[in-house]
């Protein structure tokens, strides 16, 4: 990879942290281990139709067997944190009642090998695995599911609270609420317009109770919660695309920032989706519960969205599910949009790589909110990645991707951006959701026949870079 004695060398603080993250159903396999129960995600990729190829998570990368080696493999690599979740149902179950010892277990074994080797561990509460008994009892549409989820995160808190420092309640709202219970594309694959609001409301409410639990038990945890935010683009200046604009950027980017930050809903998005839902679940104290004050705001960013008014929804920029073509709009009330591409390389995904949007994103968070400090959570690139004939996998595209985002890390630091850290998305090539084994996202290639891992070129480059950058540049 191209590192000229000439090239710029970005500065970064010298307590940065330097992490890759992974999340447990897109890793862990052992589906049925040690009393894990059923969740969401494990109905779905077993309903026929919904992941490509029939993709389960019932094995994934066989984390849960290999993390002692996956440790190791980080520590090798210079990881200072690592970001990974915790399965809501191998604590309970069910979702309710007390924990699965056996199930907690593992994550204290993870945590206590990652300590070991001097890697800072960065929990995840809830990525996306629902457990399914409490979805059969509404989901995240029912506002009892925000109250199961404090009691979880206390019981998470309860066994690992004295060696796990870095609480993140919810990965990506958005997705769990607009992808899971409107656009159907993901777990539970409902399509109501409605719902998907409503879940958004439980979820950002099961994420203030859940913060206040936490610092209940921990004054000094450093609690916050993860957003996929987009930089925004319109195709024309026109005023319709202008406006479309604005109702994507509402939905996405503002519906979750401005609840959780400010204590307030935008009143435009309100306006949008007066046909859809009159806000009648949000009850009074519901908002300032929310908005309980953050320790740092996670930023997952890939691309950049950009805009343009249609007649009706086209396909919406890699929102389509893997498996199922007739996917609906993840974006209610504003159906007549539609997403175009402004001719740059584009991932795997079909997502335009756009690393000046991701100092945008920053600068953006830094200026309009409260201040709070940033952590890029995930930032990362599919590619359709094979070993060559001596085995190893060279990603000079993965290369270039992480290189440019990190550098609009350190310029939006340059300008006083309150930015920590950085996670890679991912650590390991797994299982991408709807799109099952087909997209491989990891810094480290995967031989799913074997569970054979193999660092690829933009492993080794992230480890240098770490050694090159991470120490304040110098
Ligand atoms: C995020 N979309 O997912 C997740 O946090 C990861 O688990 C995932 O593997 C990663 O990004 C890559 O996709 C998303 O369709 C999945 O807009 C889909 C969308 C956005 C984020």
């Amino acid at each position: 990879y191209p590192q000229s004695e000439t090239d710029i060398q970005p500065r970064f603080p010298a307590d940065f942290r330097w992490g890759a993250a992974t999340a447990a159903y897109q890793v862990e396999g052992a589906a049925r281990t040690d009393g894990r129960g059923p969740s969401i995600w494990d109905t779905f990729s077993h309903t026929p139709g919904r992941v490509l190829n029939g993709d389960t998570g019932d094995e994934a990368i066989d984390h849960y067997h290999r993390y002692r080696d996956d440790v190791a493999l980080m520590a090798s690599l210079g990881l200072t944190a690592y970001r990974f979740s915790v399965s809501w149902p191998r604590v309970q179950p069910t979702g309710r009642g007390p924990a699965n010892a056996a199930g907690l277990d593992f994550y204290r074994r993870l945590v206590d090998e990652l300590l070991a080797h001097d890697i800072e561990p960065w929990l995840t509460l809830y990525h996306w695995d629902l457990p399914q008994e409490l979805e059969d009892a509404g989901g995240w549409p029912a506002r009892d599911t925000a109250a199961r989820f404090a009691e979880y995160a206390s019981l998470v808190h309860d066994a690992l609270g004295d060696r796990v420092k870095r609480w993140t309640t919810l990965n990506e709202p958005w997705c769990s609420a607009f992808l899971g219970y409107t656009a159907g594309v993901h777990a539970p694959g409902r399509r109501e317009r409605a719902a998907g609001v409503v879940a958004a409301h439980h979820l950002l409410l099961g994420h203030g109770l859940a913060t206040q639990a936490i610092r209940s038990r921990d004054a000094d945890a450093q609690v916050g919660i993860t957003l996929n935010l987009y930089a925004m683009a319109t195709a024309t200046d026109s005023d319709a695309d202008r406006d479309a604009a604005r109702r994507i950027d509402g939905l996405q980017n503002r519906f979750f920032l401005d609840p959780v930050l400010c204590g307030r809903y935008p009143g435009d998005v309100v306006a949008d989706l007066a046909g859809v839902t009159d806000f009648g679940h949000v009850r009074d104290g519901d908002l300032s519960t929310i908005s309980t004050p953050l320790s740092m705001l996670g930023v997952n960013y890939y691309t950049r969205y950009v805009v343009t008014a249609a007649e009706s929804h086209a396909n919406v920029d890699g929102h389509g599910g893997g498996g199922d073509g007739s996917a609906g709009s993840p974006f209610p009330g504003s159906e007549h949009v539609a997403f175009t591409h402004r001719g740059l390389p584009v991932t795997h995904m079909d997502w335009e790589i756009d690393a000046a949007g991701l100092g945008e994103v920053l600068r953006r968070v830094a200026t309009d909110y409260p201040s709070v400090p940033l952590y890029v959570t995930e930032n990362g690139a599919a590619f359709p990645d094979e070993p060559g004939p001596d085995g190893a996998v060279d990603d000079p595209s993965r290369v270039e991707y992480l290189d440019g985002h990190l550098r609009a890390c350190a310029d939006a630091i340059a300008d006083g951006v309150p930015l920590g850290g950085y996670f890679a998305w991912s650590l390991f090539d797994n299982f991408e959701w709807s799109w099952g084994y087909d997209r491989r996202f990891g810094l480290v290639y995967v031989d799913y026949a074997t569970q054979r891992r193999t660092p690829k070129t933009s492993a080794n480059w992230y480890a240098d870079t770490i050694r090159r950058w991470g120490n304040g540049g110098r």
